[in-house]
């Protein structure tokens, strides 16, 4: 059973690892491309490495250092569903091999996001570890490295799901959901741009949609869709699964701004930077909400500046507006909300996908 920091299980991480994330990938084919990185990953870690006539990290080495190492949630959730679909029947060897191959589709694009998000962002550490663009000899050739790690997607969906009757939908669900966190992440941006820095346009309503798009569709909606798509399922018929589940990932995306602040680093992995970056997240719009006059005069003098004193001149107007109080409400009205939606859906068994990523994410701490 998960951990209470809703960590995946052992037997969880086992069952997407049946197949490791190159496995899946590996081509038959060797066009020029893939002989030169099985060549470089034949001699990882050899002397002959170093008589290459350049010393950036490699391509096998970029692929390690951001596709495995997260919580592998969204990987685990292909498998997961796909089980609770099946009722309990024994998986086939090929079911295993499609699900952990959407699974790891959807934790390469997870880290084609995350390599250019953290540069977006300005941030310093992901996953316990510098942020790739960090690395001295990465920098901004991490933005051709994001473009390589979506490429992979594809060719993933390409050699395994080619002659499958769903092949077109599969490639147009990862488009359109790639389509909704761009669109998500442009307007995430465009807030916080130097001159157009208004707190005064922070609202609820902006911070939905923000949240909706950039991180409700690929999150939970992604998943379970890939599950129900090798299952058979026409995902038109499945519109209220899906809003049920990017509600839940709106929900996920004001966990993570109220982890930004006030999580531990140590467990996130990652160092906050949405006060410095003067976001639209969860907590400056409460706060807005709940302040009085100096507190906000202190608000629009200090958020959004790259300085210590005027970030913890913010996280104490949090604190003395008792926001981790506010949250914590937050947090099991929506959980009431979302499992009341749940429990409306008609079949039990998809109710049971719904409920087992909801009990994945209800009070984590990373
Ligand atoms: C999370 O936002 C959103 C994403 C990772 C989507 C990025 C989309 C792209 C098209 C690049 P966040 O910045 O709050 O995440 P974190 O806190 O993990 O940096
Ligand atoms: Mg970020
Ligand atoms: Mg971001
Ligand atoms: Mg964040």
């Amino acid at each position: 059973k998960a951990s209470l920091d809703r960590g995946a299980t052992e037997e969880q991480i086992a069952g997407l690892q049946s197949w490791k994330y190159k496995d899946v990938e590996n081509s038959p084919k060797n066009n020029e491309i893939q002989e030169c990185c099985i060549c470089l990953a034949k001699y990882k870690d050899k002397e002959e490495i170093r008589k290459l006539p350049w010393d950036r990290e490699i391509k096998v080495k970029m692929m390690d250092y951001n596709v495995p190492g997260g919580k592998l949630n969204r990987g685990i959730s292909v498998v997961d569903s796909y089980k609770l679909l099946k009722l309990g029947k024994e998986l086939t060897d090929d079911e295993v091999f499609l699900a952990c191959s959407l699974g790891w589709c959807i934790e390469w694009l997870q880290a084609y996001f995350l390599v250019l998000d953290d540069i977006m962002d300005g941030s310093h550490t992901r996953r316990g570890q510098p942020c790739w663009f960090r690395l001295p000899k990465v920098g901004m050739i991490a933005v051709n490295d994001g473009i390589i790690l979506r490429n992979h997607i594809s060719r993933i969906l390409k050699k395994h799901f080619k002659g499958k009757p769903y092949y077109v939908d599969l490639v147009d669900l990862f488009n359109e959901v790639e389509f909704q966190t761009a669109h998500g992440q442009m307007i995430d941006l465009i807030t916080t741009l130097v001159g157009e820095k208004d707190l005064s346009k922070y609202s609820m309503p902006l911070h939905h949609r923000i949240v909706k798009y950039k991180t409700g569709y690929y999150s939970f909606y992604l998943p379970v869709a890939c599950a129900l798509l090798i299952f058979g399922e026409n995902l038109d018929q499945h519109v209220n699964v899906k809003d049920i589940l990017v509600d839940m990932g709106t929900y996920f995306q004001v966990q993570d701004d109220y982890l930004d602040c006030f999580g531990d680093p140590e467990v996130i992995g990652k160092i906050g930077t949405d006060i410095e970056d003067f976001k639209c997240s969860w907590l400056v719009v409460k706060a807005l909400e709940l302040c009085n006059e100096d507190q906000k005069k202190s608000l629009y003098e200090n958020y959004g500046k790259d300085d210590p004193v005027c970030v913890a001149k913010v996280k104490d107007i949090y604190k003395a507006l008792k926001l981790q109080d506010v949250y914590l409400e937050y947090e099991s009205k929506i959980y009431e909300k979302i499992i009341n939606s749940i429990e409306a859906v008609p079949r039990k068994e998809v109710q049971a996908v719904l409920k087992s990523f909801l009990a994945k994410i209800y009070k984590r701490q990373k």
